[in-house]
């Protein structure tokens, strides 16, 4: 059988299914540096937690809508699929009726599959808009603080992450790499959208030959690339900050600060000045003080301050370290003391933000537009920062602050998901839990059974990419590749798509959302729009039939060299940024106008609200797992294989494990006052000492647990039933996943089974007549 183009999240690739039925996959021929996380697909594909058959919990069914505590811990019934619809239509009727439609919460975030048409937020969002609209929500988990910063201190996400100086412009100018957060090679495999040529996992990958000096900064050794000329520093979580601060200090006292810059192209150096003095409080922010604080000697921090002015130096910070209590301040912090260097817009030089986060970042493949579904407009306003779904279920109408503005939660009925997994990405998950005891009715769209789909009333099997046809591509992808389908859709599975054309027929607007086209007709209508803007900017790009029979387009390439910023470097008048100054403000007057005590007007140091104690006395990190995306691919052979008897493990060091009694290999207990988690034990050397590593993305796999009256213990290792449902400010409101304060013992007793991999109670397929 002929191999089929497709992309993913982690790559372009090609796949067929072999005559027993099974699914093989090999990457994209024109690609340096495949993803592991390709071998996760084959065992997905028919997996026994794939969705068979549209699916309503019990209690719903017989009882009807209504806050329900038994969601996640009840048997659910198959249903034929016209039934199913019947009564989703008929829940959102009432819903809209009786409530209103800012009653429907729709913002339904998540990282779906890739595919522009069938992307399924975008098709659950033009569908809800249809029908009157939904409250939505606002930026994402990965960049919750820095989106909502950056618009304010120097431009908004475009202007910085996606016109980054490319990797090959770095690879040329830049002598010195201070790298906040490391360069983390297992998260460049990921782009959302997809990636063909994995031009950033390469260049990581062939790191040594660079010659470019790297100061690592992180609590795991292993985030700096392999082979790198320089350091590792060890950090104590969350306080580069203070280590930032220290830097610009020396910088300051010594005179090594770029005077004439500050001047020019940046605001309010005055006040971070009188800060970094200790002016105000009477602490001076030196590299003593730091050192206290982040456990860096400060010998060092003088010695890395007098070395960043002596060549280029660009200053870059993964997103992780912004997913944390106050991570405002490290991405402000890094631009302040990138901007006393003076080098911002210098090839090279300057500031950058998600180098080792994620594929695009630094890529320097093509910027266009690709092909997007129209979503519609959304008549209702109402809105949340996307990390406060569990305070708006539990608290319908309590007033909070976000950005300047003073909000109020709406008073949810109906949760519609489509393409995400809360129980995967939101944090104390026993919290979450009791929020999804709130609403009137959730209905969830998935391929498989997670844990969202789990503590649903109405399951609906969705195909997977590789089950439909679709355009995919992602930011900076040299390739637009056209998907064909490899598999027919598993059992009932239906596309996102003819689901809400389905509903929106029974709601009477089946013309508004389909507009009289089928998939397929949708995919050339949008390829022929996109073709025609581009071939209006001159470039020939072929007709669909021409595109479709070749699996590919290889797009028109983008400038090789970028530097963020160059143009408001050569010339601020013309080219002002996007602040309300036009220029970097290091001192911001709009946010220190709201008057926040937890993000004040200028870069500080704010100390966490938890601090390691002897309960708690080790920090977790619960960073991206280098063996799947997320939750997907959990259940595939690459994430299960660093497993360890069917439990995510968690690295911990040498000296820790031996305080404890642990030996690599053996289960722990991992756990705080918010819950627990199994996990198995990986000593590792790469941890710094104080510091345990657990990946998120283990599958949701609850208890109750027996070691604590009414606590959830998760026996599969989600570090999110440990982590705080705080946000990282009022300023942001964003998401604080990437840290946690914990202790870890060794499991002793009877191992609990693991549930997750297997369907939850199912009662079959009965027909339409005799079901109550
Ligand atoms: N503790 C902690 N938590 C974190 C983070 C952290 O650093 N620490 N990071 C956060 C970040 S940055 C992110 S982005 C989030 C990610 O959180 P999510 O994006 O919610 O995680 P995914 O597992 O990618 O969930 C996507 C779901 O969509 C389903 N899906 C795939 N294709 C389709 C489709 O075609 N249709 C439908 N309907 N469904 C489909 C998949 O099966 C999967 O369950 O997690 C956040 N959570
Ligand atoms: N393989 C794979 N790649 C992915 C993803 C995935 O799920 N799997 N997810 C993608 C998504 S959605 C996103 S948003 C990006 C996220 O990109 P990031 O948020 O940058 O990724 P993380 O792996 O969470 O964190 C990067 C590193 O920061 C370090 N770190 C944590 N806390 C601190 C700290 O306080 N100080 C310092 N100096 N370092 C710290 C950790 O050791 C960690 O390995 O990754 C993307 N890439
Ligand atoms: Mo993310």
């Amino acid at each position: 059988m002929t191999w089929s183009p497709t992309t993913s999240h982690w790559g372009a690739y090609l796949a067929r299914r072999t005559a027993a039925g099974a699914l093989e996959v090999r990457p994209h021929p024109e690609d340096p540096a495949p993803s592991p996380l390709l071998g996760n697909v084959p065992d997905g594909v028919h997996h026994p937690t794939r969705v068979r058959a549209p699916a309503v919990r019990r209690g719903w069914l017989e009882d009807g809508p209504g806050p329900a505590r038994r969601r996640g811990r009840e048997e659910f019934i198959e249903l034929d699929w016209d039934h199913a619809l019947d009564l989703v239509a008929g829940e959102l009727d009432r819903v809209r009726r009786e409530h209103g439609n800012e009653a429907i919460f729709g913002g339904s975030y998540g990282w779906a599959g890739a595919g522009r048409f069938h992307h399924a937020q975008s098709q659950l969002h033009r569908f809800l808009n249809t029908i009157g609209g939904y409250t939505s929500s606002r930026n994402s988990y990965s960049l919750g603080a820095s989106l909502v910063l950056l618009p304010h201190v120097v431009g908004d996400a475009d202007a910085v992450l996606r016109r980054a100086s490319t990797w090959p412009t770095i690879a040329e100018h830049t002598d010195l790499l201070v790298a906040f957060g490391g360069l983390p090679g297992k998260n460049v495999s990921v782009t959302p959208g997809g990636v063909t040529r994995h031009a950033m996992a390469a260049a990581l990958r062939n790191f040594g030959e660079s010659g470019l000096e790297v100061v690592s900064i992180s609590p795991l050794r292993d985030d700096a690339p392999p082979r790198f000329w320089g350091r590792w520093w060890p950090i104590r979580p969350g306080t580069d900050v203070a280590l930032m601060l220290g830097l610009a200090h020396t910088l300051l006292v010594e005179d090594r600060h770029d005077r004439a810059f500050l001047d020019r192209y940046c605001t309010g150096f005055e006040v971070f000045e009188r800060y970094l003095l200790g002016e105000g409080d009477g602490t001076p922010k030196d590299a003593r003080w730091a050192a206290g604080i982040c456990g860096i000697p400060a010998t060092d921090i003088r010695a890395l301050a007098r070395r960043m002015t002596e060549g280029r130096t660009l200053i870059t910070v993964t997103w992780s370290l912004q997913r944390t209590e106050h991570g405002e301040q490290p991405v402000w912090a890094a631009l302040a003391l990138a901007a006393m260097l003076g080098q911002i817009g210098l090839p090279g030089g300057g500031f950058g933000h998600g180098y080792g986060s994620i594929g695009d970042v630094g890529d320097p493949g093509p910027l266009l537009r690709l092909p997007t579904l129209p979503q519609g407009r959304n008549p209702v306003a109402t809105f949340i920062p996307v990390a406060r779904i569990a305070d708006m279920l539990l608290h319908p109408g309590r007033a909070y602050d976000y950005n300047g503005r003073r909000l109020t939660y709406p008073d949810i009925r109906l949760v519609y998901w489509a393409g995400g997994n809360p129980f995967h990405h939101h944090q104390d998950l026993a919290r979450l839990r009791r929020a999804f005891g709130r609403p009137d009715t959730i209905v969830v769209h998935e391929p498989y059974w997670t844990a969202t789909a789990r503590h649903a009333d109405i399951v609906l099997p969705v195909t997977t990419p590789l089950e439909r046809e679709d355009i995919g591509g992602g930011r900076r992808d040299t390739h637009l590749i056209a998907m064909h389908r490899v598999l027919p859709p598993h059992e009932q599975a239906r596309d996102d798509y003819a689901i809400f054309a389905a509903l929106a027929g029974r709601l009477g607007v089946a013309e508004a959302f389909t507009e009289g086209r089928t998939p397929r007709q949708w995919l050339e209508h949008l390829y022929r729009t996109w073709r025609e803007e581009l071939r209006a900017q001159g470039h020939d790009v072929p007709a669909f039939e021409e595109f479709w029979a070749a699996g590919q387009y290889r797009l028109p390439p983008g400038p090789e060299h970028v530097t963020l910023l160059a143009d408001f470097r050569a010339d601020p008048e013309r080219h002002p940024l996007p602040t309300p100054s036009g220029r970097i403000e290091i001192f911001s007057s709009v946010i220190a106008g709201f008057g926040y005590p937890d993000c004040p007007g200028h870069p500080a140091w704010l100390p966490p609200a938890e601090r390691p104690d002897r309960r708690h006395p080790l920090y977790l990190i619960a960073n991206q797992p280098g063996t799947r995306l997320h939750g997907q691919g959990d259940i595939g052979a690459v994430s299960r294989a660093a497993k360890i008897a069917g439990r995510e493990p968690l690295r911990i060091h040498p000296d820790d494990a031996r305080e404890r009694g642990i030996a690599d290999g053996d289960i722990v207990r991992v756990f705080n006052d918010r819950g627990a988690c199994l996990a198995g034990a990986r000593l590792s050397e790469e941890v710094m000492p104080g510091v345990v590593q657990l990946a998120t993305g283990a599958w949701f796999d609850p208890v109750d647990d027996p070691d604590r009256p009414g606590g959830v213990l998760c026996v599969h290792g989600n570090p999110n039933v440990l982590t705080a449902d705080r946000p990282t400010s009022r300023l942001a409101q964003g998401c604080t996943g990437q840290h946690a304060l914990v202790q870890v013992e060794r499991h002793t007793g009877p191992l609990p089974p693991l549930r997750h991999p297997s369907p939850p109670p199912l009662r079959p397929l009965r027909s339409q007549e005799d079901t109550p």
